[in-house]
């Protein structure tokens, strides 16, 4: 039995200010492309069933587009007549139940079983029982619907355990409603031929377990993802269980490092054999207050013309032999503020209480800065 697992696909998700030539968000139009890939892929290998472990969409209202697009794409599964099973992640789960769930209008689709209603759920097939446990948002209902799992294992089947959470606190996405697989339920594990798992956005197997997987985003979802192997899970379920990650072509993603105190040398020897189209991130260190004004982001921007988007981050020399770390980007601003405070303020409670309030302030943008997930 051929199994394809894939997940965290965000449909709908826009960053950066570029549009393709038909005016859609070039971002969101690289998530389309690769849940287009994945579908390609499914119907080249023809497995028995497909699964996807939730964030199908990056909201719960998804726009037209991302609706009509997820459509037609499972449109094209229906045809190749190969069963869909997935489960609401938290992403397109409402967090009101006044607003209804948007995984319900796949339920128009014969071969789609959409699980999203906030419990556990089996979905039975002649050879094979697919234990969905959608997003619940209420943390406290998920021990006794964790309880009812074990009463639909059927022994003469294989059982999928299908989830969209954190196996311990390392898989957090520090996003809303995200909730931890409570540790002493891992017994259930052992009795799962494959556990399938949504939510942390790379591929790989979850601690000790060897069947335990996540299979990963299909794109980026933020500048701090720099990981090329997206992609989707090709699991083979015998008398043993045999799991392959396969990845889907990728924007580039580059990142370049300049000295500002050797600024034409390091232009001149960097390698910008690969950028086109690419996504990059120059960071700009060892800058002074003057240099820095005399370094324009233009003028990075006119270097990496050919790149899709050039973010660049400036790290400035240490003020007073203090060492800068961190976040480069906003702590360098917010590292000359406090020194600016300390300066000008002569009141120590003052001075503090500003130090203290702007440190509060930077910490806000910065969050609001990377809202992308
Ligand atoms: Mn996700």
């Amino acid at each position: 039995m051929k199994i394809i697992h894939f997940s965290d696909t965000h449909l709908g998700l826009s960053d950066l200010d570029v549009s393709d030539e038909e005016g859609v968000n070039q971002r969101e139009a690289d998530f389309y492309k690769a849940f287009a890939d994945v579908i390609d892929a499914i119907i080249e290998t023809r497995p028995n069933y497909v699964i996807h472990t939730g964030d199908l969409f990056h909201r719960a209202s998804p726009s037209n587009r991302a609706i009509t697009f997820a459509l037609t794409q499972l449109k094209r599964l229906e045809s190749a007549a190969i069963p869909f099973v997935i489960i609401a992640g938290n992403h397109s789960t409402p967090r009101t139940s006044t607003s209804s769930p948007i995984l319900e209008a796949l339920e128009t689709l014969d071969n789609v079983h959409a699980v999203f209603r906030q419990r556990y759920e089996p979905v039975i097939f002649d050879n094979v029982v697919f234990h969905a446990l959608p997003h619940i948002n209420n943390e406290r209902i998920i021990p006794d619907e964790l309880n009812r799992i074990e009463a639909n294992i059927d022994p003469k089947k294989k059982n999928i355990l299908m989830m969209h959470c954190s196996v311990g606190a390392h898989y957090l996405m520090h996003e809303f409603g995200e909730w931890v697989y409570p540790k002493e339920r891992e017994d259930i594990f052992e009795k799962m031929d494959y556990v399938a798992l949504g939510h942390w956005h790379g591929f790989g197997a979850v601690g000790k377990h060897p069947n335990v997987y996540y299979a990963g985003s299909t794109e980026r979802t933020s500048s701090a993802d720099k990981r090329d192997d997206k992609g989707y899970v090709l699991l083979e379920l015998g008398d043993a269980v045999t799991v392959t990650h396969h990845t889907i072509p990728l924007r580039k993603s580059l990142s370049f490092s300049i000295d500002a105190e050797r600024y034409e040398e390091e232009l001149a020897a960097l390698d910008l054999s690969e950028i086109q189209n690419a996504l990059v991130e120059v960071k700009l260190y060892n800058l002074t207050a003057s240099s820095s004004i005399d370094i324009t982001n233009k003028a990075i921007n006119t270097l990496f013309e050919e790149a899709l988007h050039v973010k660049v981050k400036r790290e400035f020399k240490a003020v007073e032999g203090e060492q800068i770390e961190g976040n480069i980007e906003s702590i360098s601003l917010e590292a000359y503020f406090i020194s600016h405070i300390k300066e000008s303020v002569t009141d120590e409670t003052e001075q503090k209480r500003l130090s203290e309030k702007a440190k509060a302030l930077f910490a806000h943008y910065e969050e609001g800065d990377d809202d992308t997930h």
